[in-house]
This record gives C-alpha cells, sequence and structure tokens, in this order.
C-alpha cells in the first residue's frame, strides 16, 4: 500500500474531539467501528517512553457502546459471550470474548453492567451491535440495542492518578481496576471506569455530555502541566509489549478463545447459556492445534500490512506473524503471531523472509512484560 490519504466522508465518522487533537499534531488514525482512532502523534518510540512515565489524553471515542437494555437484556448479553456473568455487578467492567455459532470469536469487549436491565458493550472494531440485534429477532427477545454517543477519553500513564484526584478530587483514586462510578465536573456526572489499553494504569471517561467533555478535555491541559501531559493514543509498542489483543489485527472470526489465551474468560461448566457453547466443549476437549505466541526477531524495524508467513528450516508454513513492532525496550522487533503445532511453545524457532532476507524468529510467551 502507498501513501494514499483515505478519502473523507459521512460513512468515515470523526469524533467530537478531532479538531482538537489536529490542533495537538496527530499524525496517523486508523479507521476502527467506522470511526477516527488516532494511531500516532509524530514518533511511536517517543509516545511509548512518555506513558511509561508521564500522562496521556487519548482520543478513543471509536470504543463506540452498545447499549442493550431491557426485560431479556442480561439474557441476550450472557448470549453472546462465553464469560459468566450470572454473579456480574453493577459498576462493574468485564473483559469478555463475544463468540457465534461456531465458537469463534466475533469481538473482545469491556461489557459494563449499568444496571440489572441496562448495559454497555464497548467493542472493538466489529459490527456486533447486528449480531445482537439478529439475535434478539431471532429469539423474540424484549430488548432495546443502539449505539449512545458516547465518546470515551482515556488518561492513562502513571501519572494519570495525581492528575484525575486533581481535577475529580479523591475519592477516585478508590476505584478499583475495572470498577466504575460516577464524578462530578462542573456540574456534570460523567462515569469513569479504572481501565484503558495500555498496562501503564488509567482511568476511562465516558463522555455522554459532550460540551462539558470539550471543557474536560481542555482542563486535563490546562491542569495537567506539572504532570508533563501530552495527547497520545493506544500506542503500538506499549500493547504489543503488555500483550494486550488487538480485534481483526491478532485475532479475528477464523479463530477461537482457546487458541488466543483467552481460557480464562472461558466458563464451560456453569449452567449459563451462550452461543457455541458446544463447540468450545469440543474444541477444548480435543485441543487446540495452535496458539496466538510471543515472538522476537533480531532486526531493529518492521511495518506489517498483512500477515507474514513463518516457516520452518525446511519451508513448511509453521505459523503467521500478525501484529510486530521495533522495541527500544527489547532493542529487537517483537510481535504476536498464530503458531501451529509443535512450535507454539517457548524456544522453538523459526524462520520468516523480509526484502529477500531470512530471518530467525524466537517463539516466547505473552505478555513480553
Ligand atoms: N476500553 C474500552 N473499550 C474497549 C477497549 C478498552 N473496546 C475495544 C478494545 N479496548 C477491547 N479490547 C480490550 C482488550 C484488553 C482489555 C480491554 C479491552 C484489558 N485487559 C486487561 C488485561 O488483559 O490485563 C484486563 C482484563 C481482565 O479483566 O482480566 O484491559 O480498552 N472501554
Amino acid at each position: 500500500m502507498k501513501n494514499y490519504s483515505i478519502a473523507k466522508s459521512r460513512r468515515l465518522r470523526s469524533t467530537p474531539y478531532t479538531s482538537r487533537i489536529e490542533k495537538q499534531g496527530v499524525t496517523a488514525y486508523t479507521v476502527y467501528n467506522h470511526m477516527l482512532l488516532p494511531t500516532a502523534f509524530g514518533s511511536i518510540e517517543d509516545s511509548c517512553d512518555h506513558l511509561k512515565k508521564d500522562v496521556q489524553v487519548w482520543d478513543v471515542a471509536a470504543e463506540r457502546q452498545v447499549e442493550i437494555s431491557g426485560k431479556d437484556s442480561a439474557k441476550l448479553v450472557q448470549l453472546m459471550t462465553c464469560r459468566d456473568l450470572s454473579k456480574s455487578k453493577i459498576g462493574r467492567c468485564y473483559y469478555c470474548p463475544i463468540i457465534d455459532g461456531n465458537g469463534n470469536l466475533v469481538n473482545d469487549p469491556v461489557i459494563l453492567k449499568l444496571a440489572d436491565n441496562r448495559w454497555w458493550i464497548s467493542i472493538a472494531d466489529s459490527d456486533v451491535i447486528f449480531f445482537a440485534k439478529g439475535l434478539a429477532t431471532g429469539h423474540k427477545y424484549d430488548v432495546k440495542i443502539f449505539e449512545p454517543n458516547v465518546n470515551i477519553l482515556a488518561i492513562q500513564g502513571p501519572k494519570s492518578f495525581d492528575l484525575m484526584e486533581k481535577v475529580f478530587g479523591k475519592e477516585i483514586k478508590k476505584l478499583k481496576f475495572f470498577g466504575f462510578n460516577y464524578f462530578n465536573f462542573n456540574g456534570v456526572k460523567h462515569l469513569i471506569a479504572r481501565s484503558g489499553w495500555s498496562k501503564q494504569g488509567g482511568f476511562e471517561v465516558y463522555v455522554e455530555d459532550i460540551k462539558s467533555g470539550l471543557e474536560l478535555y481542555d482542563y486535563f491541559f490546562e491542569t495537567g502541566k506539572e504532570f508533563n501531559i501530552k495527547a497520545g493514543c493506544p500506542n503500538l509498542i506499549e500493547r504489543i509489549e503488555s500483550g494486550l489483543l488487538s480485534y481483526g489485527n491478532d485475532f479475528d472470526n477464523n479463530d477461537n478463545p482457546f487458541e488466543c489465551g483467552f481460557e480464562k474468560y472461558v466458563n464451560l461448566d456453569s449452567e449459563i447459556v451462550f452461543l457455541g457453547k458446544e463447540r468450545l466443549k469440543k474444541i477444548k476437549q480435543e485441543g487446540v492445534k495452535r496458539k496466538l505466541m510471543g515472538v522476537k526477531i533480531d532486526i531493529d524495524k518492521i511495518s506489517l500490512t498483512k500477515s507474514l508467513n513463518i516457516k520452518d528450516d525446511k519451508g513448511n508454513l509453521i505459523g503467521e506473524l500478525r501484529s510486530a513492532c521495533y522495541s527500544p525496550h527489547f532493542k529487537r522487533v517483537i510481535g504476536i503471531a498464530m503458531i501451529n503445532e509443535p512450535y507454539c511453545k517457548a524456544s522453538a524457532t523459526g524462520k520468516l523472509e523480509i526484502d529477500e532476507n531470512s530471518l530467525t524468529v524466537n517463539v516466547c510467551d505473552l505478555p513480553f512484560i
């Protein structure tokens, strides 16, 4: 793919924060849930360093919500995920694989239980809303399903805690990981969760009131100077080092949760009813023939636009590299690859051809850090 720009239109949605991040120097976007998701503000190496030390504000409005409410909402939400939500609590977030009838992955959202009969599914990049509507129609469920105009701001990095205390008061530091509550900013209540797509700590503000959200955005940058606050975005290096998986990149609808390291979110023993349950039981019993693994490659740059084949010494296919970046921490390229048996174990090796060079690929466990 050459460096063409992507044509703008109504289909490619901007966010309430787009004009702000453009002033702040966004240099690259991806398209995620038909919306702009920033991927770089200059060097991603520099941003990764900064994220690990200070605090960043991210426009992650593209993490869209699918709201499901009504009498049968809990039944429908449970039908879509293999994670047991029967003991879930209001005020908590749950990382939940969404599974289809074949036992394959449809999405890996965070699910928020807002009330017993009201849920937000905070989705990765696939159209979960149509999957949910199809199921609701087929099952004649009494539910309302729509995409509310919620535009998340993520506050990430070790100094996010002090920044958030300064803006929302000391109660916010009591939020537990994946808990949420409502906090006041200039008279407007915002749902804030302790979560975010980095392992550097932080929060996500689910902005419903855009006017207040924009005031909040500007206030973060005014009040965050002492914390060396910067605009940022989900960081390719940090997320690969941390083993945070990306739907559509590392895994998709051709993969099942056991192949992707999601076994701890698969509850096959309880009474709950969900799509693909019998298929997953069979897959578990038979065992998977491939797994997502980490890989290290002794080169100092890479740019993936599609998956790359990994081969054994005889040239047989043993896996595919699905995401990769240069990691300043490991001083080499690291990546996430779907690796076949018997190579899907730490210390296995393979070969990758890049620009007519044959490179050694060292397989390792995830996460890297
Ligand atoms: N926040 C919100 N919505 C999202 C994301 C997010 N939607 C899209 C995408 N990210 C969904 N994917 C993930 C992947 C990982 C995590 C969250 C969303 C995550 N995982 C933790 C981990 O792996 O350590 C915790 C998982 C757990 O509870 O065990 O945070 O980031 N709103």
